[in-house]
Order: structure tokens, then sequence, then C-alpha cells
């Protein structure tokens, strides 16, 4: 019997970017464990990645390639060869290549965050054929942009200095759900003493085990902010010579917080004056205090405005002269990746195809091709993402996709509602069975990841497969019979780190590696923006039509007579985005797609829990069973996410009620920007 430990790292979409030790015995994965060598991992890991084996040996895996056998969307495939569905979409895309390479997308998140699975060869790919570009905006664009606004770029605290916080302000962010290795460090300081507050329409896991909860309605965090500066101004609560200093338009900044006062705020976020008065009170008294910005307030109208007026709070009370002080939303500006090595823009040359936004891919595919917008999307490549199921209005997605005239390949592990849309699908390989390279948005190292196992099945890595197309290429195209499309994953790693400090061979063998950062980044300010200060003030705004003075920008959607209800729907704790929610043993912990009410609304409708309800706007409509939990407050419903479209009573999810318009800031979707009604069904 042979037993090894092959160290990787967790490809998913959240910011704890965990250390992976995989036990494989005779090649068999047999068990996930949290590295405990490294530290933001402590040898710990989430349910859903305990259970990955379930997700690697899933009967349901598609471990051949599969052609199309019947209408578009029925998910009914016959097993082909890796040659002919090879050659055959070589093929394809060559011929509309050839007369229109913008009609070719590409379509990809981060179903793996990989540098090579996720951004490399497919890259190389796309730009030598000329294809659309994507505006990859769908997750965190609003909020990156926003604070690149402010602070100049993706930086802040530290993620392992939040332990030594006196005051700990969780604002957009169920920790416990996601972000689980932050959340360790909050305990920890609330053990020593740090006070914890949660500013979150809903009761999360993550709320109620907070001292203090604001239960703010969705889309009014930036108008909370303003009164809390209003405070600040007021009490004098203000560092001033770091303000004069380090900062850019205070003047300005002050005069429209003065316009402020918590009780105009409590109005429009639905809060209790006086839980205002006392968080300014905390913030503006309290050393060191942190502040865990994450996404989920801005999934609306006014969300880059909310970032950026939550961004400026610790320039106001000088919290960033602690390390333990200061705001963290991302820290992947800190990436030392060599991203045009692994991406060869160069590829492109002269061209400039057109950027298509992802969070509109309805509209995009729905579209019939015009002068302003271009030619008609004919083809769709599909990778790392499940877009039929996680975009907004998916019943637009779900027409799109449907198109008999849309030419689709998805590269899967599964047969996703994207995948059931395929002309072709084609079998991917898991993270237990290829190379790949991770930096982190929550901590600050970079992580390698071993194959623990052989591909199972036919199964190939992205990489392998666009490797295998720019092959059959070659036959149609000499340009992609370049070195540069058979460099194999592997080397692909390495390159990942060329003219970088990073040395690979010691992330062989001890799995990762700590790139070198400030502690206290901004302590003596040299903010990365063109002023060096941290810009409340952003005069660049004007020339893209945004307010350079951060302020509340109300909700697209506000409840109406006929759609009294916002709705949110944050990610379920034992899914990651749509990911997982095929794994059986984890959906039964989320039980079935759920609509959480407040008591009050729920009566009104006659509702109980358990209930079967229809939850409706304009643009659809989802059954699924009342949740009359404790966790919703009046006004705001919340249907977690992300269940398949085809696990739904009536074939949909909360993406049905959804819309496409896009953020004040990023070109984000609105999920949290949404009014619907509620009704019980027999
Ligand atoms: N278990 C699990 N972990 C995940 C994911 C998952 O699906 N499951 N997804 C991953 C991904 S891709 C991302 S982007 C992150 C997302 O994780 P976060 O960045 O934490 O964002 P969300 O989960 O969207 O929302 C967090 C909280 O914000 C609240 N919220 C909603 N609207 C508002 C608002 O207007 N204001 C405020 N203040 N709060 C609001 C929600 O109720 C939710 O509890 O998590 C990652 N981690
Ligand atoms: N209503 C609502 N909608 C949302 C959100 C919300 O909060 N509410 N959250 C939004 C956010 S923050 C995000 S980030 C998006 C996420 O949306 P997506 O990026 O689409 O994420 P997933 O749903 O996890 O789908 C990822 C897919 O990639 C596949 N995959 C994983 N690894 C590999 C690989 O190595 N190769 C290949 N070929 N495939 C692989 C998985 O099997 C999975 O089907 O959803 C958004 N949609
Ligand atoms: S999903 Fe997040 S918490 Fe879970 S193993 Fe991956 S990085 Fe760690
Ligand atoms: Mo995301």
């Amino acid at each position: 019997m042979s037993v090894t430990h092959i160290l990787g790292a967790c490809p998913h979409d959240c910011p704890d970017t965990c250390s992976l030790t995989t036990t494989v015995i005779d090649g068999v994965a047999t068990k996930v464990q949290g590295n405990p060598d490294h530290p933001m991992t402590g040898g710990v890991l989430c349910a859903k990645v305990s259970k990955y084996t379930q997700r690697t040996y899933h009967a349901d895996r598609v471990l051949q390639p599969l052609q199309r056998s019947g209408p578009k969307g029925s998910g009914q495939f016959t097993p082909v060869s890796w040659d002919e569905a090879l050659r055959d979409i070589a093929q394809r895309l060559h011929a509309i290549a050839q007369r229109q390479p913008e009609a070719i997308l590409p379509y990809s998140y981060a179903g793996t965050m990989g540098q090579v699975q996720g951004e490399s060869m497919d890259r190389r790919f796309f730009h030598q054929l000329g294809a659309s570009l994507l505006d990859r905006t769908i997750c965190a664009s609003a909020g990156s942009e926003a604070l690149a606004a402010t602070y100049g770029g993706k930086l802040g605290m530290r993620m392992e200095f939040f332990a030594e916080s006196q005051l700990i302000l969780i604002w957009g962010s169920n920790s416990i759900a996601s972000n689980l290795h932050f959340w360790r460090l909050a305990q920890e300081a609330k053990r020593n003493g740090a006070k914890l507050v949660c500013i979150d329409p809903r009761k999360s896991e993550t709320a109620e085990k907070c001292h203090e909860h604001l239960q703010l309605l969705p889309g009014t965090d930036a108008a909370l902010a303003l009164a809390l500066m209003h405070e600040l101004i007021q009490n004098d609560w203000l560092d001033h010579d770091y303000i004069a200093q380090h900062t850019l338009g205070w003047e300005a900044l002050r005069a429209r917080a003065l316009e402020w006062p918590p009780e105009r705020a409590a109005q429009v976020c639905g809060l209790p004056v006086e839980q205002i008065r006392q968080l300014a009170r905390d913030y503006g008294t309290t050393q060191p205090a942190a502040i865990r910005l994450n996404y989920g307030m801005q999934r609306v109208r006014g969300g880059g405005n909310a970032v950026r007026a939550i961004a400026c709070l610790p320039a106001l009370v000088g919290a960033w002269r602690h390390r333990a002080g200061g705001l963290l939303l991302s820290s992947s500006g800190v990436s030392p990746f060599n991203k045009a090595a692994l991406q060869l823009p160069q590829l492109l040359g002269d061209r400039r195809p057109r950027t298509l936004n992802m969070s509109t891919i309805g509209d995009v595919l729905l579209h019939p091709g015009d002068a302003q917008f271009g030619p008609q999307v004919e083809a769709v490549v599909v990778y790392n993402s499940n877009p039929v199921a996680v975009a907004p209005e998916s019943a637009k997605v779900a027409a799109g996709f449907a198109r008999e005239d849309l030419f689709t390949v998805v590269l899967e592990h599964f047969l996703t509602d994207t995948a059931d849309h395929a002309d072709y699908v084609l079998p991917a390989t898991t993270q237990l069975e290829h190379w790949d390279i991770h930096g982190s948005y929550g901590h600050t190292d970079v992580l390698l990841n071993r194959p623990a196992i052989a591909p199972e099945g036919q199964a190939r890595s992205n990489a392998q497969i666009f490797r295998d197309l720019a092959a059959q290429m070659a036959q149609l195209d000499p340009a992609f019979a370049a070195p540069h499309f058979s460099e194999p994953d592997e080397a692909l790693c390495r390159t990942a780190l060329a003219g970088t400090a990073m040395d690979f061979d010691s992330l062989l063998t001890q799995g990762f590696a700590h790139i070198p950062v400030a502690e206290a980044p901004f302590a003596q300010g040299g903010f990365a923006t063109p002023s060096g200060k941290c810009e409340f003030d952003n005069p660049r705004l004007a020339a893209l039509g945004i307010n350079t003075l951060p302020d509340h920008v109300p909700n697209y959607e506000p409840p109406t007579a006929a759609h009294p209800l916002a709705m949110i729907s944050p990610p379920a704790r034992n899914f990651l985005n749509s990911t997982f929610a095929n794994v059986a043993s984890l959906a039964r912990m989320e039980e079935r797609p759920l609509l959480e009410l407040h008591p009050e609304d729920a009566a009104a409708r006659g509702i109980a829990d358990g209930d079967r309800l229809r939850v409706f706007n304009a643009r659809g409509s989802h059954v699924c069973h009342a949740a009359v939990n404790g966790r919703a407050r009046p006004g705001v419903v919340v249907g977690l996410g992300i269940w398949w479209r085809k696990q739904g009573a009536n074939g949909t999810n909360v993406n049905e009620l959804t819309h496409q318009q896009l953020t004040d800031i990023g070109r984000a979707p609105c999920f949290y920007d949404c009014a619907v009604q509620v009704e019980r069904l027999a």
C-alpha cells in the first residue's frame, strides 16, 4: 500500500485560499484536509472543501467529451472522442474567426482561481483568435474600482492583524459562511476584549454572534457611513493631523457629511438613531479599529459609492496608524504574478476587439448585432463558470444560450444548467488532478497546487484543452503552431513567477510562500493614488460621469405597492456560488431552495414556516419554500443561493428575479437591488 500526502491549494472563489493536504492511498484521494503548517489555514477547512473527494469522485462527473444529441438546452448528449470533438470545434471557431473573430466570446470566471487553469492558455488562445474580450464584472468590480478610486489599488490591512483589533466592523460580510478563517481571527480579538459589530440586512450566522448588529435596509450603507462621519465631526473624534497630511478633499467631504445627521440616515437605513450614534461613538473612541468590508454591500446600484464612503472612515480617525486598524476589502493588489507572460496580450497584434460585459450576458446573447454593438455573438466558450444559474435575469440568459444558431462549448466537471445548453461538453480536471498556482484576495501568500491523483476518466485540464484546441487550429492557421501554445501546465506555473522574487522550488517543497508586504500599509500615508493621498474627493471620476465625492445613491428598485419586498440573495454557507449544489451531503444541509421572511411579512400573506410559495416580479417567478427563521428583517426577504435552476420546483432559481442594470462604479450586477412580491401556494 502506498500512502502519500500532496500539498495543494483550494481553488475556490473565497478570500481564505487554504493550503490543502490530500491523502492519497494507492492512487486514490481519500481525504482533503487543511495544512496545519500554513498559518492562515491553521489545519482547518470549511465543510465544503472537506468533502472535496465527494465532488471529484461524484457519480455524475462528466468524464468524456459529449456532443449534443437533442434540442438546445435539453441536456441530451452522446459521447464522442476527444479527436472528433476538438477537430469539429476548431473548424467551427476557425470558420467564424475568418469572417468575424469578434463573434466569438470566451466566458469564464472563478470556478477555479488558479492562474494556470483560470487565465493563461485560454487567454493566449482567444487573443490569437481576436475574439471579443470579456469584462469580468460579476463579483467584485464595483468594490474594487471604488477602492482603487480612494486608495489607488486593492490594498488594505493584513488579515492576521485583525486578531489584535479592539473594534471590528464586519460590514457586508457573512464571515462564518464566506471567510471562515477571518472569523477565527475575529474570535481571537473578541477573546482579547474586542467588540464585534455586524452591519447586514440579514441576521446571518455571523451577525448573531457579534456584540452588535445593525440590520439596515439593503443599499443604504453610504447613508450610514456619512452619518458616522457626521458624528465624528460633531464630537471631534478626528485625527486632524492624519487628515491634513494624508487625505485629499476633506473640506468637501466634511460639507457632504454634515448633510447627514443620524436622524436622516436612520430614516433611510431603517435603523434606530441611537444605534447609529453608538456605532459612531465606538468607532470614534476605540483604537485600533478595523473594518472587514466585504462584497455584500456593493451588489446594488450605489455599491461603488457605498464602498468609497466606508473607505474614507479609517483615514478620518487615523486608524491606519496601527497595523490592527484600517480596512480590508481585498488584498489581491499585492499579487506578484507575471500575468503578461501567462496571457500574452501581444498576440492581439493591432487588433482591438470589443469588450462585452459578463454581467449582461442575457442581453449580449440576445442582441441581434448592429453598428454600435458589433456582430451578433455566434459562438461562446464557457469555462470556470455557470452563467445560466449565476448571471442576473436568468430567463434571458437561458433564452440566449438556447439560441439554435449559437455554437456553445462548455468545459465542466458536471452537467450544470449551462452545460445543458452546450453543443460540446468537454470534461475538465478538478483541483486534485492538475497543477496550478494561486494568490489570494484575503491573505498575502502564494500557494502551489500539485496534482494529487491522475485525471479521472478522460478529463483534461483547462490549459491542456486550450493547448489541444490550438494544435487543431494550427492545421488551419499556422499562427497556432507557435511554441507558446504548447507550454505545459507545470511550466506555466513557473512562468507565473517569471521576473518576480518568488522562488518556485521552495513552493514545490513547502506549498506556500509569503509575499513581503508592509504591516501597516498606510501608517505614513503613501496611498497608491496619483496624489499619494486617500482621495475622499476624486476629480478623475468626473470624466467617467461619476460624482467625485461619495454619496448615497438609492436603489434602482425601491419597494412599490406591486412589489413591496426587497430581496437579497447572498450565498448559502454549504455551497460556493453554484458549485457543490449537486453534492448530496451539502445540499442536504441547505435542505432545499428557501426564501427567508420576517414573521410579519409572512403572516400578512398567510405564510407559515415550510409553506410552498411563489416569489415574483415583472421578470419572472420562482417557486420555493418559506423559512420564517428570524433572519430576515421586515420588508426584506432572503433567497439563499445559488441553487441550480434545474433543482428548482419550477425550473428556476433566485436569478429569475434579478435584473441586468449595473452599479454606479465598476459595471457590476445589482443582485441585491431587487423588488419582489411573495404569495403562498397551495
Ligand atoms: N460558503 C460560501 N463562501 C463563499 C461563497 C459562497 O457562495 N459560499 N462565495 C464566495 C464569493 S464568489 C464571494 S464574492 C464572497 C461573497 O461573500 P461576501 O463578500 O461576504 O458577500 P455576500 O456573501 O454577497 O454578502 C455578505 C453579507 O452581506 C449582506 N448584504 C446584502 N446586502 C447588503 C447591503 O446592502 N448592505 C450590507 N451592509 N450588507 C448586505 C448579506 O446579507 C450577507 O450576509 O464569498 C465567497 N465565499
Ligand atoms: N443571485 C445571486 N447571484 C449571484 C451571486 C449572488 O450573491 N446572488 N453571486 C455572484 C458572484 S459573487 C459570483 S463570483 C458569481 C459566481 O459565478 P461562477 O463563477 O459561475 O461560479 P460557480 O457557480 O461556482 O461556477 C463555477 C463553475 O466552474 C466549474 N469549475 C470549477 N473548476 C473548474 C476547472 O478547473 N475547469 C473547468 N472547466 N470548470 C471548473 C464548476 O464545476 C462550476 O460549475 O455568481 C454571482 N451570482
Ligand atoms: S472554500 Fe474557502 S474556507 Fe473553504 S477550503 Fe476553500 S479557501 Fe478554505
Ligand atoms: Mo464572487
